[in-house]
């Protein structure tokens, strides 16, 4: 059962007094500091890395044509299949296991998650972890890697584009990663990552349906690899980006992120987004049950199969007052009774 954390206020101000421990240190908030003229920026750009997306956003629509018209039906189902692996690695892996702590995970668990999101190809897990509890810690504001105050286009992938702003460095020193670098999982990712991925997210998606259903290479290349891998870091900057626009504010009028349905239903779950950054340890990442979020039933399973574990949550009590107190006024008093 999930254990209950029942006093927020409580747990933030320890995290704030300790400042030691990495899991508690990570929901610390840093609130931003607007000038009135607004900043100025510096695109020190980085070729490769614009000439690498460009290639899969303009190959992906040949994929979209190749998918629809020409591929088997058994690599549209594994191109499918690879997305949502892929995506769990991410969102149950990377954002709710690693970043946050919001459950523990079995060591065969954590292999499969890691696995996983080797396959998703964003970059290794400690960098991935660093750059989201920055994201938290210094949310909207220079020292965020992806700071959607810089518009859509820069949360989106601009961010990936150009080399980071001086903050992200600085401030980021301060984010523990201590536990990240304990767990072996996690060391042994990083150390073999630029072998493993290029393995995991390109060459063996793109050789299974050649091998096992005679798909011709072209067609797998831009289906299984660039299509599903284009499309699935779309879906996942889409948190970073839309769902930092776009949305309401039930929970915190007075931060960036929002509650976005339509995230919600393509990153798996994470497009609740106000609700997250208020109660970043909660392994359903919003209070609405199942709803638009896969990502929980596929914790709940491994719950309940005994590999994931200490899932925490926030007591309905809690949401309620800070809703009350901080919110815009669109939470349904009934919706989460409705879910439960
Ligand atoms: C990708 C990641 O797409 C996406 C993450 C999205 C997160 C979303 C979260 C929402 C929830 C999840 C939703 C999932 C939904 C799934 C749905 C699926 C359908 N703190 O980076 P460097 C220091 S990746 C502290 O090289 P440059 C550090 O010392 C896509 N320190 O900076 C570091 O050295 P080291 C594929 C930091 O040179 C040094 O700075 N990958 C931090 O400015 C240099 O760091 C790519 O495209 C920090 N946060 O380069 C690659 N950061 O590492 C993109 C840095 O040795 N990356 N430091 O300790 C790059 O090419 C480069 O990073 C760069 C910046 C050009 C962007
Ligand atoms: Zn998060
Ligand atoms: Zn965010």
């Amino acid at each position: 059962a999930p254990n209950l954390i029942g006093a927020s206020a409580l747990f933030l101000d320890e995290a704030t007094r300790s400042g030691e421990s990495p899991i508690k240190q990570q929901h610390q908030v840093v609130r931003p500091k607007r000038t009135p003229q607004g900043p100025q920026y510096s695109w020190n750009i980085v070729w490769r890395n614009v000439l690498g997306m460009l290639y899969m956003h303009i190959f992906s629509f040949y994929g979209l044509y190749l998918l629809f018209c020409v591929c088997k039906w058994k690599t549209f189902f594994w191109s499918l299949f690879l997305t949502i692996f892929g995506a769990q690695g991410v969102t149950a892996g990377a954002h709710r296991l690693w970043a946050h702590r919001c459950y523990k995970a079995k060591l065969p668990l954590r292999i499969l998650l890691a696995f996983a999101q080797t396959i998703a190809f964003q970059n290794d897990l400690y960098e991935w972890v660093r750059d989201h509890r920055v994201h938290h810690k210094f949310t909207d504001t220079d020292a965020d890697p992806h700071n959607a105050q810089r518009g859509f286009f820069f949360s989106h992938v601009g961010w990936l584009l150009v080399r980071k702003h001086k903050d992200i460095m600085t401030k980021g020193k301060t984010v523990d990663m201590s536990d990240m670098l304990a767990d072996p999982v996690v060391r042994f990712q990083k150390k073999y990552y630029l072998l493993l991925t290029p393995i995991c997210c390109l060459l063996v998606p793109m050789l299974v349906p050649c091998y096992y259903w005679n798909e011709k290479l072209y067609i797998s290349w831009y289906v299984t690899t660039i299509l599903r891998y284009t499309l699935s870091l779309n879906g996942t900057w889409l948190v970073n980006s839309a769902a930092h626009i776009f949305g309401t504010k039930p929970y915190d009028k007075n931060i960036g992120p929002t509650e976005n349905k339509f995230v919600a239903a393509i990153a798996f779950g994470e497009g609740w987004h106000n609700y997250h950054h208020i109660f970043p340890w909660d392994y359903k990442a919003s209070e609405l049950g199942y709803k638009l979020n896969v990502t929980t039933s596929i914790i709940d399973f491994f719950a309940w199969m005994g590999w994931a574990y200490d899932l925490k949550t926030v007591s309905r009590d809690m949401i309620e007052r800070r809703s009350k107190r901080t919110g815009d006024g669109t939470r349904s008093p009934t919706q989460s009774e409705e879910l439960l």
